[in-house]
């Protein structure tokens, strides 16, 4: 028997020489619920409870459970807008800052069991455990560590508490995906009714080694959020942008909540991080983490969430998008409006994959079982990877024929760990090879976005990594256009600038009220606009043949002689709505240079995120030589603070070389402010 076996040996070692050795992991690696979790990529966020109704972003903790009444609350409705939007889960407030709980929680009387919500008898955890159920949504819990409503928050007592409501959380709701443990905590507050600021030692307050067990325990698959993980950590800011250099490892053991240099030195990960912690890129779709009506007409706009998008999914993180659903009960129409537009445009940018039909080859394999061809199967499971000590490698791509692409999708199986520090994307000119693109980290998913790109062979290159490159799906898209109106600029001398919103767009304008068509005047250089006009512009793209939405605007005279009679500043009439004056006497008044004949002004408030000094009645008055004031109109800017918008206001006709706006009265008694003040003449 004996002379069989070397042939046998022989033949087992080529076998497994060509099918491959397997890839020896790079640590730190993700564990079995953080490699569910990566998947999920898009999920939401409802901020709704006590604050919806104190209309606050953080409540003190004295607020009463009275106070919480919505009139047409449907729980339901979150988890239908989430799932027609594509998001893969929720994650509710189940507690802020404020100590008001959203379950009859047996641990406190400041819950909805004591408000008039469903004569108290309501559960919304229940309900919107059972809602994400319905459509098929994980579900997942935030809960505020401070509470400032508890008597006991700061001592010992509290830490009980805490993790006697986090076992009902965890016991009573069903699977949780993530819970979300917030890294603001401790100050003043209610306290019981103490009414004093309290200081906890973040580190060690919260005894969270023993918060882990405890939700390890009760909920095995649940990932835990905080600032530095200990599964999933925070991206470092709240308005949706991932570094582009991003890596799932950090030093863990260095890191706490709340830590004021974690957004810098932390948030983007680190090469040689100890622990597998990915970030998770939270950003709310108002201003506001919780409803405001000021802010009803702030909603994100579509080309602001397709950047989130891009900046997070795209930059090796999971995007969670917050709803600060209203006092009703619901998400706002336009907030629905707004995600489910954002849902469509992905779905579009992402409906072909041009590699799924190309021929794929690559600089080298390392066996049959890590052949190029599985970053074509669209199977995460399979992957290409190279012979142990190459830290480097191409993939090829050949599309048989010129093909246009503006997208690359790249993702590394990163159960074996993230190794990729560099790569680039190249396009074959005439035998010569050119770049288009480059990029650092990949990690679970990278997105490139780039100006439409003619090739028929494209190669990408791996450039640097910690060890063999394991590549698990590489995507080539045609994403179409982004078709929006063109963005405008006007400067004080009267100039309009106006911007695509995408590359390879065309801009076309009309001064007749009508709605542009290919047939128009077509943009190429500012347009003067020295009186009153109005300009409708849009953007056309010529691979789809598609105008966009008209945009109209209402121009008026330029602002570029004007002076400030008072104090010299310009910044009410700069042309930019996001600078203002502030008033020390109530009033703006302004030298327009030269008599004109005026039929009215417009008035637009300030728009910071928490304004002051807006004005809610006026007096205009004007006048020749800037003694004798002659008013022309007074009256309220009804509804100015929940909705900050411009305000017309009309006349008859008369000469002025001088106007004044004086506030008779500003929203909160502050000195008037003005974003931006100009006059009609038509
Ligand atoms: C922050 C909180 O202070 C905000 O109110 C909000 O909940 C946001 C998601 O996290 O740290
Ligand atoms: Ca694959």
């Amino acid at each position: 028997m004996k002379k069989y076996i070397l042939p046998a040996l022989l033949l087992g070692l080529t076998f497994c020489q060509e099918k491959g050795e397997p890839v020896v992991p790079v640590e730190p690696t993700p564990a079995p619920r953080q490699i569910a979790w990566q998947e999920l990529e898009y999920y939401g966020f409802l901020h709704f409870n006590m604050n919806t109704f104190s209309d606050r972003e953080w409540g003190f903790g004295d607020e009463k459970p009275e106070q919480f009444n919505p009139t047409a609350l449907d729980a339901r409705q979150w988890a239908r807008v989430a799932s027609e939007a594509g998001m893969k889960g929720l994650i509710i407030t189940a507690k802020h800052h404020d100590g008001f709980v959203l379950w009859p929680s047996a641990y406190t009387e400041h819950s909805v069991k004591n408000s008039p919500w469903k004569d108290g008898k309501g559960d919304l955890i229940k309900d919107l455990s059972e809602a994400c159920k319905e459509y098929g949504l994980k579900f997942g819990i935030y809960y505020s560590p401070w509470d400032r409503n508890h008597p006991d928050y700061g001592k010992p007592e509290y830490i009980t508490y805490m993790r006697n409501q986090l076992t009902e959380l965890l016991t009573n709701y069903g699977e949780i995906f993530e819970v979300w443990f917030d890294g603001a905590n401790g100050g003043d507050g209610y306290y019981g009714g103490a009414n004093e600021s309290r200081k906890v030692d973040k580190l060690t307050y919260y005894n969270w080694p023993e918060v882990y067990e405890l939700v390890r325990e009760l909920q095995p698959n649940a990932v835990m959020f905080s600032d530095g993980g200990p599964d999933v950590r925070w991206v470092g800011n709240e308005h949706g942008e991932a570094f582009e250099t991003n890596w799932a490892n950090l030093m863990r053991d260095s890191v706490y909540a709340g830590m004021p240099d974690y957004p810098q030195k932390y948030a983007p990960g680190q090469e040689d991080g100890t622990h597998w912690v990915p970030a998770e890129t939270n950003v709310s779709i108002r201003p506001g983490w919780y409803y405001h009506t000021y802010e009803d007409h702030k909603v994100r706009s579509l080309a602001n969430l397709v950047d989130i998008y891009y900046n997070s999914i795209g930059r090796n993180t999971s995007l969670l998008i917050n709803f600060p659903v209203d006092t009703r009960g619901l998400i706002h129409e336009n907030d629905e409006e707004a995600i489910l537009k954002l849902g469509e445009k992905v779905k579009e940018d992402f409906a072909v994959n041009l590699v799924s039909q190309s021929v794929v080859s690559a600089s080298s394999e390392r066996g049959s079982d890590f052949s190029v061809e599985n970053v074509q199967d669209e199977n995460y499971e399979t992957y290409w990877s190279v012979p142990d000590g190459q830290k480097s490698g191409s993939i090829e791509i050949d599309f048989g024929k010129p093909t246009v692409f503006n997208r690359l999708v790249i993702q590394e199986y990163v159960v074996l760990g993230q190794r990729i520090k560099a790569f680039s994307l190249e396009k074959e000119v005439n035998g010569t090879w050119e770049k288009i693109t480059e990029a650092t980290t990949i990690g679970h998913k990278r997105i490139l976005r780039f100006p439409d790109t003619e090739a028929q062979k494209i190669r990408v290159n791996f450039l640097d990594a910690k060890d063999v490159p394991v590549i698990a799906e590489v995507g080539v898209y045609h994403a179409p256009k982004l078709l929006l109106p063109p963005t405008v600029k006007r400067s004080t001398n009267g100039e309009v600038t106006l911007a695509a919103p995408d590359t390879n767009l065309e801009l076309y304008y009309t001064l007749d009220g009508s709605n542009p068509t290919k047939e128009s005047l077509a943009y190429t250089a500012p347009i003067a606009v020295k009186e009153a006009t109005t300009l409708i512009v849009s953007s056309y793209d010529p691979s789809s043949d598609k105008m966009s939405d008209p945009l109209r605007l209402d121009l008026d005279l330029p602002k570029a002689g004007w002076q400030n009679v008072e104090e010299d500043d310009f910044k009410a009439f700069d042309e930019n709505r996001n600078t203002y004056f502030t008033s020390k006497n109530g009033m703006l008044t302004i030298d327009l240079g030269e008599s004109i004949q005026i039929q009215g002004f417009s008035y637009m408030p300030m728009q910071a995120r928490y304004p002051s000094g807006i004005i809610t009645n006026f007096e205009f008055q004007v006048s020749e030589d800037g003694r004798s004031w002659k008013t022309t109109a007074s009256g309220e800017f009804s509804n100015i603070v929940n909705s900050p918008i411009e305000q017309l206001v009309r006349f008859d006709p008369v000469q002025a070389k001088y106007i004044r706006l004086k506030a008779s009265k500003t929203a909160d008694g502050n000195g008037a402010t003005f974003g931006e003040v100009g006059v009609l003449t038509k």
